[in-house]
């Protein structure tokens, strides 16, 4: 089922979520009615870019979650809508309710259609997207990964939260410090071609052949497919297939409230470490009555914002997306586009019951 969140004019909706989510904005500036003017077939990035070109008012750029319905991509995009406001462009979020592989795919394809300057995608599948997102920059529209990444060649910038190495190995070592060091582990991840997860949990893979985590088991990896019902079910099979499971890693912000939930009233509350990557006010509750001591995450909607100024950016012909040049983020500041046209937004802060009150998103 195609959802878009598309309503010109209004700031504000309410989601299925209960969130309000940012829709068009910025739309005082001049609507554009066509796509850069690349030749077909000459992806944007072997022109040459000029870093004084102004970013252009009335561009229209597009933000493609995994899917509609997740809060913490809801908070992403509406922090990316508020950078496209702050640039005189129409931001808008529209995706698939579901995370599964080739549900983006119509999207992309409807937004090449519409002619946008910019896609802003977290892909739910490196290659099935691909071709779509290939055919919209042979068609001169910009194309920016964020969250999850594409096959490298079918965008031109990668929009990372954080350094994906030092995400999956601190999540070992935020688990292994609560149970000691020892005991068999699990992860619940979210759907199994997720692009970003699979790459943390190369890197948890890999710290737990360490010595200093001889101690530790990873018995299992289970998925939720960031769908908030299975990953319950999936955490209630864990912890029964499993009786003498010591921990949790749950590198998705749906999953580890789920398995939060379900761990909160189960005998296993206290006894089951639970940790991953969690929104600090999904996770609060979670906190404050003892079933969690410790998650991690980077401010969400600062990952939007990087994406959407990276964007318009591209559409202006201000970067290119090679290696060095610079993008300027208004509050965020600068960013150096690394090797392979990633961008970084910076280290995650670690959530316990000594700060997480003083976030709130
Ligand atoms: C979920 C999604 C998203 C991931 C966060 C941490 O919301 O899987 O891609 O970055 O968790």
């Amino acid at each position: 089922m195609i959802r878009s969140r598309s309503i010109h004019r209004v700031a504000l909706a309410a989601t299925s979520t209960g969130l309000a989510v940012a829709l068009i904005a910025g739309c005082g500036g001049t609507t554009k009615d066509s796509a850069p003017s690349a030749p077909a077939n000459a992806p944007a990035s072997t022109k040459a870019a000029d870093p004084n070109a102004a970013i252009k008012e009335g561009l229209k750029i597009s933000f493609l979650p995994k899917e509609i319905d997740n809060p913490y991509e809801n908070i992403v995009d509406k922090g990316g809508i508020s950078a496209i406001s702050e640039l005189k462009g129409e931001g808008k979020e529209v995706g698939p309710s579901d995370a599964s592989a080739s549900s983006q795919v119509s999207y992309i394809n409807t937004l090449v259609q519409q002619k946008q300057d910019a896609i802003v995608v977290a892909a739910n599948d490196p290659n099935a997207v691909a071709p779509a997102l290939k055919d919209a920059r042979a068609k001169g529209i910009a194309v920016v990964t964020y969250d999850s990444d594409a096959a490298p060649d079918a965008r031109q910038i990668f929009v990372n939260q954080a350094n994906s190495e030092d995400i999956g190995r601190s999540q070992v070592k935020l688990l292994s410090d609560q149970i000691g060091g020892q005991g068999k582990i699990a992860i619940l991840s979210a759907t199994p071609n997720a692009t970003n997860q699979n790459t943390w949990i190369g890197f948890m893979r890999d710290e737990l052949t360490k010595p200093e985590y001889k101690g530790l088991e990873l018995v299992k990896v289970a998925y939720g497919d960031d769908d908030d019902q299975k990953s319950f079910q999936e955490t209630q099979a864990l912890l029964q297939s499993i009786p003498d499971l010591k921990g949790i890693i749950s590198p998705t912000t749906v999953g580890i409230s789920a398995a939060a939930r379900y761990l909160s009233s189960s005998p296993s509350k206290g006894k089951v470490a639970l940790t991953g990557l969690g929104t600090p006010n999904q996770m609060r509750q979670f906190i404050k009555d003892g079933t969690v001591k410790a998650f991690a995450l980077w401010d969400p909607s600062q990952l939007g914002y990087l994406a959407g100024y990276a964007a318009a950016a591209l559409a202006s012909g201000q970067i290119s997306g090679a290696e060095g040049e610079t993008v300027k983020a208004g509050k965020l500041g600068e960013r150096k586009i690394g090797k392979d046209g990633e961008i970084i937004l910076g280290p995650p802060t670690t959530f316990t019951a000594a700060n997480i009150d003083q976030y709130n998103f």
